[in-house]
C-alpha cells in the first residue's frame, strides 16, 4: 500500500482556531491571495484585520490560510498576518501548485481553490471572500478557466463570494458551474449580483433569504450523498457598489491593456485588478474591501447555522 508510506501533512494552527476546533466552535476560512495579490499595502493589512473582527463579532472564529516557508497555516498570529501582507515573491497557489510550495519550503498565499482544499482538511466547511475566479472573456482561444470552478464541484466548502469578478465573463462561468453541478445561490436578491456591482444583467436561479436556509440546503446535499461546495453570491451593499454600466467602461480598458502587454495565466486577475484600481482612482479597491466585510458577515451567520 503506498498509502502507507506517507505520514500526514503537518499543518499548524493559530492558537485562536486551535481553541475553536477543541470547543467545536464555528469556523469561516479566509484565502490570503486578496491579501497578497488583490490590494495593495496596507489597505490589504488593514482589510485581513477588519474582516477577522468582523467574523469574532458575529460569533466565529476566523482561520486565515497560507503557506509559511512550507507549513501550512491554519489561522495565522498578528504578527503572521502583518509579514505576510508586506512579503514580496510570495505564490499565488492554486491546487496544482499548493504541494509544490509546502515540498518547496516556499511561501505561498492561498487562491480560492487552494483556500477550500485547505479548509476541507481543517475541518472547515465555511469560507469567506470577494470573488472567484472563473471564465476569462474570450477563453474561446485563450483557454483560461479558474482552478476555483473544479475545486467547487469536488470539495464540500460554502464559499461566499459577492458573485463572479466582473473582469470574466460570467454568463460562461455560470454555465461551467451548471455543468460541473455546483449550486449558485443568490443571497436575499433576485439579481445575480457581479462583485463590484448588485446586478449583472442575470437573474439568480436560486435564491435563498436566510444563513439558516443556506446551511439546511448544504446539508441536504449532504445527505443526498452529493460532494462538492456551493457559491453564495451575495450582493454589495448598495451604499459601496459602483453601476455595472460604469464599471463595463473601466474592465474594457483593463483588458485593452492586459492585452497589449500581453499578461497571461497567473498574472492575469492580479494585473486587471490592479489597472481596475488606478482607472477609479481607488474607487474600486473601497468597493471591494466593503464587499469582502459584507461577506464575512454573512459566512460567519451561516457557520454559526451550521452547528445547529
Ligand atoms: N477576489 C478578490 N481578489 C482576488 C481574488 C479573488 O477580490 O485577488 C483571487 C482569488 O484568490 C481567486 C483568484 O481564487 O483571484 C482567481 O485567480 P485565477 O483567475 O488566476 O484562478
Ligand atoms: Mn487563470
Amino acid at each position: 500500500m503506498t498509502q502507507a508510506m506517507s505520514s500526514p501533512l503537518p499543518i499548524v494552527y493559530s492558537r485562536e482556531v486551535a481553541a475553536a476546533k477543541d470547543r467545536g466552535a464555528p469556523l469561516v476560512a479566509l484565502e490570503s491571495t486578496i491579501i497578497t495579490h488583490g490590494m495593495p499595502y496596507p489597505g490589504n493589512l488593514d482589510m485581513a484585520r477588519s474582516v477577522e473582527e468582523i467574523i469574532r463579532k458575529e460569533g466565529a472564529v476566523p482561520a486565515t490560510i497560507a503557506v509559511l516557508h512550507g507549513v501550512l497555516h491554519i489561522g495565522l498570529e498578528p504578527d503572521q498576518l502583518e509579514a505576510l501582507a508586506q512579503m514580496k515573491d510570495v505564490m499565488k497557489l492554486s491546487r496544482a501548485d499548493l504541494g509544490f510550495a509546502i515540498a518547496e519550503r516556499r511561501n505561498g498565499a492561498t487562491t480560492v481553490a487552494a483556500t477550500m482544499i485547505a479548509a476541507a482538511r481543517a475541518g472547515i466547511s465555511v469560507f469567506a471572500t470577494g470573488g472567484i475566479g472563473g471564465v476569462h472573456r474570450r477563453a474561446e482561444e485563450s483557454f483560461d478557466i479558474s482552478a476555483d470552478l473544479e475545486e467547487l464541484a469536488k470539495t464540500a466548502v460554502i464559499v461566499v463570494s459577492a458573485g463572479p469578478k466582473a473582469i470574466l465573463d460570467i454568463p460562461k462561468t455560470m454555465e461551467v458551474l451548471e455543468t460541473r453541478g455546483v449550486p449558485v445561490v443568490t443571497f436575499d436578491s433576485e439579481e445575480f449580483p457581479a462583485f463590484w456591482s448588485r446586478t449583472s444583467g442575470l437573474k439568480s436561479a436560486l435564491n435563498l433569504p436566510s444563513p439558516a436556509a443556506i446551511a439546511n440546503f448544504q446539508k441536504t446535499r449532504a445527505q443526498l450523498g452529493l460532494e462538492g461546495g456551493m457559491l453564495i453570491a451575495n450582493p454589495v451593499p448598495e451604499a459601496d457598489e459602483i453601476p455595472r454600466e460604469e464599471m463595463e467602461i473601466y474592465i474594457g480598458r483593463a483588458l485593452a491593456s492586459a492585452e497589449r502587454e500581453a499578461i497571461a495565466g497567473k498574472d492575469v486577475t492580479p494585473f486587471l485588478l490592479d489597472a481596475i484600481f488606478t482607472l477609479t482612482e481607488g474607487r474600486s479597491l473601497k468597493t471591494n474591501i466593503a464587499l469582502v466585510e459584507n461577506n464575512a458577515r454573512l459566512a460567519a451567520e451561516i457557520a454559526v447555522a451550521m452547528t445547529f
